[in-house]
């Protein structure tokens, strides 16, 4: 048992607290160092204030997106007033999208600036955040993530730690947390290279303000991975064939650069690909998130440090390396996402980036968040903080999503995460449109040929036919969406009539 100076609560006492109206900022950053048990005990509180007729709801801010005791309870609680910066949990997203809960979608980079600014408009009433260690002083050792803990710890009126037993006091010396300060003041982020150090490996609060302690002993609630499909695959080897050749004709430095990637199978496959391609050199990691396929690469030494703000790790993973943190200490650092996802470090260290498309219209505009430009999925994540930084920006999906009734490469994204400013490089499992130097008629050529499904290629090159000349940007007002309209009219993009649409 983990000895504590400070009041031991249980976590419906410590849920007993928080008021209706009030804002909570959690940690977590996905489902790695998410609170569990005083999110799941406000849903029960907020369960039963609702059977008794009375209101209870509060803004919930986190890292990124949490596990399922935290979005997935308090959502299911209908507890949430409003949501930043980023979620992923589908009860919370179906309640964004019917109006229930309000959801900010925020730059990861820009969520703890903006809260000391002031921007949030309200003070943070709580910070809740989980730890393994605590010292009667107040430093705090965080877990798996460290996400925006830092500021909310700071700016918090009043603090509660779950400390979990999970994650041994051991832990002590993975984070890196610094806190840069306001403008007109602020300095440079002195990181030059993803294994530079610039903080403490502790959070400091004052400990007067922290009110309570609860005692854990959980896993982190993220989920296994889904097997790699012949797609993923195939767009993780065109991913690391391009690397390499960019590394052959000098344009990346032949001790390579570092990687940033973004979340899911997609991405996970990716890096799998790259640890496996023979002519990729060992690398580095400036990244937001670690999911699994890169710990047998810093095992291997393929990977040679890397500087993330989670260990989104599977459960198994994860123990692998609690179990060893030792060697992972040496090779891992976690920092808050300000620094990981900032846009001066990003451009200095020359990450490239590789994150995921929702679709990418032909020229060459990324919507990563809103199906048919209205529906939430998750939100932009770090994307933005990357893309827009990075040496060289990546965006990759299957070329066809739905079983092939919805083509991911479109006349015109329906929502626009990234412009044709920012994306460099397109990836499908069909091939690569390397975008850098092309004018926009140019770049819809590459994506239609290199890119887009078969079955969607010769509508594709019509709608270039039928726009009329003259103008900039291959854009017709009247056909740009006019897949998506065939779409929610026929249940499928196919074969259309680009007359019906005139
Ligand atoms: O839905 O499962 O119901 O069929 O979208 O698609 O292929 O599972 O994609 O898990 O790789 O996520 C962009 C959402 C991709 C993610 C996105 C449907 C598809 C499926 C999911 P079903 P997949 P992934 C670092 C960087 C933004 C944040 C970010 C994301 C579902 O990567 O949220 O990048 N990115 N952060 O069927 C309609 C289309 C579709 C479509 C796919 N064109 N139209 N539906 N789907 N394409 C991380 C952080 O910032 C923390």
């Amino acid at each position: 048992m983990i000895r504590t100076p400070f009041p031991v609560l249980t976590a419906d006492e410590a849920a007993g607290l928080i008021q209706d109206g009030q804002t909570l900022g959690f940690s977590g950053f996905t489902a790695a160092g998410s609170a569990k048990v005083i999110p799941a005990a406000l849903a029960r509180r907020a369960t039963r204030e609702h059977a008794a007729g009375r209101p209870f709801r509060v803004g919930v801010l986190t890292g990124a997106s949490t596990g399922r005791s935290l979005d997935g309870a308090l959502a299911e609680a209908h507890a949430i007033s409003f949501r930043m910066p980023y979620q992923s949990n589908s009860t919370l997203r179906r309640q964004i999208n019917d109006g229930e809960v309000k959801f900010i979608d925020t730059h990861l980079s820009s969520m703890q600036q903006k809260l000391r600014y002031g921007f949030l408009g309200r003070p943070i009433d709580w910070a809740v955040v989980e730890a393994s260690d605590v010292t009667r002083g107040g430093g705090i050792v965080l877990t798996t993530s460290v996400g925006a803990s830092n500021t909310y710890l700071r700016l918090a009126d009043k603090v509660l730690i779950e400390l979990n037993a999970r994650h041994p006091a051991s832990m002590l010396g993975l984070h890196d947390i610094f806190e840069p300060q306001d403008p007109p003041a602020r300095q440079e982020i002195a990181i030059y290279s993803p294994s530079d150090r610039i903080g403490s490996p502790i959070c400091v609060v004052d400990p007067a303000k922290i009110v309570g302690v609860v005692m854990t002993d959980l896993a982190d609630e993220t989920k296994d991975f889904e097997p790699a499909t012949a797609v993923t695959e195939q767009i993780g080897w065109h991913i690391a064939d391009f690397l390499v050749a960019e590394m052959r004709a000098g344009r990346i430095p032949s001790d390579f650069l570092p990687l940033q990637s973004g979340v899911g199978n997609v991405a996970n496959s990716v890096l799998a690909a790259l640890g496996e391609h023979p002519d990729v050199p060992s690398f580095t990691m400036y990244t937001e998130v670690l999911q699994d396929s890169v710990v047998p690469l810093l095992e291997s030494g393929r990977c040679r440090f890397a500087s993330t703000c989670a260990l989104a790790l599977s459960p198994d993973m994860m123990k692998h390396v609690v179990d060893n943190i030792a060697f992972f200490k040496s090779r891992i650092v976690l920092r808050p996402q300000e620094v990981t996802n900032h846009p001066e470090v990003v451009r200095r260290l020359g990450v490239v980036s590789m994150n995921t498309a929702i679709e990418v219209d032909i020229g060459g505009n990324v919507n990563s968040t809103h199906f048919f430009g209205k529906t939430l999925m998750n939100g932009i994540g770090g994307s933005g903080d990357f893309t827009r930084n990075a040496y060289l920006s990546i965006f990759s999906c299957p070329s066809t999503a739905k079983g092939g009734a919805i083509s991911s490469i479109v006349p015109l994204a329906a929502h626009m995460d990234h412009n044709e400013h920012s994306v460099q490089v397109v990836v499908t499992e069909r091939g690569v449109a390397d975008l850098r130097g092309r004018d926009p008629s140019e770049r819809a050529q590459l994506i239609i040929e290199n890119c887009a499904h078969p079955d969607y290629q010769p509508q594709l090159r019509d709608y270039l036919r039928l726009i009329k000349a003259g103008g900039h940007e291959p854009l017709s007002l009247s056909l740009g969406l006019a897949m998506h309209r065939q779409f929610l009219r026929h249940g499928d993009m196919r074969n259309i009539d680009w007359e019906e649409f005139r």
